[in-house]
Order: C-alpha cells, then structure tokens, then sequence
C-alpha cells in the first residue's frame, strides 16, 4: 500500500456533514448474502475501514482523485465541489454517495453512489442506479468492491427502490453478475446519446 499523498482535513462540524443519514447503513440486512467471506458486511468492513456516507470534508481525502480511476473528473475547486455536494445533500432521497475510508490514513478507498429517480409508474414508485463505482488500485483483491457495491443495493431495497440498474463495461458484467446484476431477456439495450 502506498502512503497516502493527503493531508487529512480536521474534524470540524463542517467538514463531518454527511450527504445521507448514517443511520440508514447500520439498518441495511446483510442476512441473505452469501458471497462475503469473512462475515464482510458494511457495519464490519474489516480492521482499520468504515462504511460511510460522502462527508463535505472529503474534498481532502483523495475522493476526485479516487474518481479519476473510473473516467474523467477535470480540476474541481474546493467551491464546485461544496456547492455540488450541497446540491445533492438538499436534494434529500436522491443521492446516496457512499464511500469506504482506510481510519490509518484518513484515505477514501472505495466509492459508489445510489442514484434515485422518483416516478409516476408503479403507484409513484423509486427506480435506483448503482453509478461511479470504483475501488483505489492499492486496495484491490479486499473485496471493498463487493462490499461497495452490494451495500447500495441492499440501501436501494432499504428505502423502497423497485429496482436496480447499472452501465458497466462488458469485462465488468463477470463481477456484477456475481452479485446478482444480470440482462434481463428482449430488455437488455442500455442506449446512450453522448453530447
Ligand atoms: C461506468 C460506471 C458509471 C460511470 C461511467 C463513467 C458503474 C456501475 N458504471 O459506466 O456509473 O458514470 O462509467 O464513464 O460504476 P463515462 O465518463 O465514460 O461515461
């Protein structure tokens, strides 16, 4: 593992600010999944890690430099970050960033986020994406994307969600098929417009 090139931000009441409420991730039920070894679940992680909601004072803690794994991010000031992070936060049930923080270095790890769409079908019901996962390199082979990932699906069912999607590329469809994640027969064409 590498040291970690940040300096960690203080815990100040500003800096804590969650983008969700924690509480929800103690509330998931692990009870019927089946493929974490070691009793790997959010809430027991593994020595030194912990399951959490986005913090505002993340911005110091490697998160856009953990993205940039994953696609482009560009150079995001401190302001656009805080201002987006408020933006989701007041939009409350629709964003659910969740990251994994290494507590020995104060480094984001790991990071998904559930999206949610609210809709009229289904007697106004809530659709979910799974989006933006991504596992630091120097982390892989821990399982933190199996724990990532299935812990936004299992805060997809918590708050109601009908169902769940995600885009992925086709060498990743292995490891989503491996929790659960498949094509469903005549509808499985996910159809994008790049601008
Ligand atoms: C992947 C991600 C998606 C992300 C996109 C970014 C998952 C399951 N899928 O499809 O969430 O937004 O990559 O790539 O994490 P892009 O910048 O090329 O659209």
């Amino acid at each position: 593992m590498g040291a970690p090139d940040i300096t960690v931000p203080p815990s100040t009441p500003d800096n804590d600010i969650p983008l969700y409420d924690p509480k929800l991730l103690a509330e998931l039920d692990w009870s019927k999944v089946s493929y974490m070894k070691d009793g790997v679940t959010s809430n027991q992680p593994g020595h030194g890690l912990k399951v959490r909601p986005l913090r505002r004072g993340d911005y110091d803690r490697g998160f856009l430099k953990l993205l940039e794994q994953l696609t482009k991010v560009g150079d995001i000031s401190r302001e656009q970050f805080e201002k987006r992070f408020e933006i989701m936060r007041q939009n409350k049930d629709h964003y659910y960033v969740t990251v994994i923080e290494d507590l020995n270095t104060g480094e984001i790890v790991a990071s998904a986020t559930l999206a949610v769409e609210f809709k009229f079908i289904r007697n106004c019901t809530k659709r979910a994406r799974l989006e933006d996962v991504v596992v630091s390199p120097d982390y892989r082979g821990k399982q933190l994307g199996k724990l990532i990932v299935t812990t936004i699906t299992l805060l997809a069912r918590l708050i109601g969600c009908y169902k769940i999607g995600l885009d992925c590329k086709d060498a990743m469809k292995g490891f989503y098929g491996s929790m659960g994640y498949g094509c469903e027969e005549g509808n499985a064409n996910a159809m994008i417009i790049r601008f």
